[in-house]
């Protein structure tokens, strides 16, 4: 037993958040961050790389591991996406399971989250949608029985209700030891990765149904003031890129209408984010079918 007034040794680990699409897993690292990190959108698969970003206290060092929402692939996109989930899962102190309370929560979900043996803790999210308290306990009740989780954190990353108390709970497992990465870094993750993820967050925002899913976002060129002293704004050119001509003429939009206003949003949140001011050039190219196949996809970025 520690002696009283001994101060309790320093942890840091590794949790990785894993659930189905759109339950909200993404909105809870941010909303554990303090700070928008990560890529958040109303559509589902939205998240497409397990992304390591890190929660620094006083007490404990939290690596927190975005991870695509867990559905069944249909192209090598979905597969990548997969394999990313299974890579996340590897070594782990413990695993978050988030859940949208309005939405039954699949199987497939469940044998994922219990596969990694880590402890398992279930983050019911979205309890701003409760109309009724109790439905919070008969939504515990369907699986119950059939998920063996160490304990259930009611959430919500909309308000921020209970996410202190979720990190906290997190943070019980994570074993004693150094930080693992330097006290102010929020991400593990290069500023030209940050670039295409802010463009192609922009992309699930303002185009509808499949346009988003066959979009990816190749940074060309990122040259920035901290490589180049002398430059004094950063210069980013950015490929967006789809499946189909028409998806480019939708990206592209009436008079060029909807490029522009993702090519401003984009700007501003990248300047927000980095800190300088930032030229971007954007450009919509057509690769046909591109997710469908593994040469497609990593052309697209994603790398095998
Ligand atoms: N009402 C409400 N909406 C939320 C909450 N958390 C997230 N959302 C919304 O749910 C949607 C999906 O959020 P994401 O964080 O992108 O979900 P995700 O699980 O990361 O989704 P994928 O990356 O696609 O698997 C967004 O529109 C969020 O604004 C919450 O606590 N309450
Ligand atoms: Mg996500």
């Amino acid at each position: 037993m520690k002696a009283t007034g001994e101060t309790p040794a320093y942890r840091a680990g590794y949790v990785t958040l894993i659930g189905p699409p759109n339950a909200g897993k993404s909105s809870v690292i941010n909303a554990l961050l303090g700070e928008k990190a990560v890529a958040v959108s109303g559509k589902p698969q939205t998240t497409r790389n397990a992304v390591r970003c890190v929660l620094t206290t006083g007490a404990y060092q939290m690596v927190v591991v975005d991870t695509p929402g867990v559905h069944k692939p249909r192209y090598a996109l979905g597969k990548y996406m997969a394999r990313e989930i299974e890579k996340a899962l590897g070594t782990v102190d413990a695993v978050c399971l988030v859940a949208d309370i309005t939405k039954p929560l699949d199987d497939s979900v469940r044998e994922i989250a219990a596969r990694s043996g880590a402890p398992l803790v279930l983050a019911v999210n979205k309890i701003d949608k409760l109309r009724d308290k109790e439905d919070f306990w008969k939504y515990l009740e369907t699986f119950q029985e059939r998920l063996k989780q160490s304990s259930v954190v009611p959430v919500s990353a909309l308000e921020g209700t209970n996410i202190r108390e979720l990190a906290d709970e997190l943070a019980k497992y994570l074993p004693e030891g150094g930080a693992i990465y330097d006290g102010d870094v929020l991400m593990d993750a290069t500023e030209r990765f940050l670039a295409a993820e802010i463009i192609r967050e922009r992309v699930f925002e303002a185009a509808e149904q499949e346009v988003p899913h066959s979009t990816a976002v190749n940074v060309e060129e990122f040259k920035s003031p901290d490589e180049y002293p002398g430059m004094e704004r950063a210069s980013i050119r950015a490929d967006i890129i789809v499946e189909r001509p028409g998806q480019k003429g939708i990206l592209i939009g009436q008079g060029g209408r909807m490029l522009k206003k993702i090519k401003a949003e984009s700007k501003r949140e990248m300047e927000r984010r980095f800190g300088w001011p930032v030229t971007l050039e954007l450009w919509v190219k057509v690769r046909p079918g591109w997710r469908k196949s593994n040469e497609g996809i990593r052309t697209a970025g994603y790398a095998r």
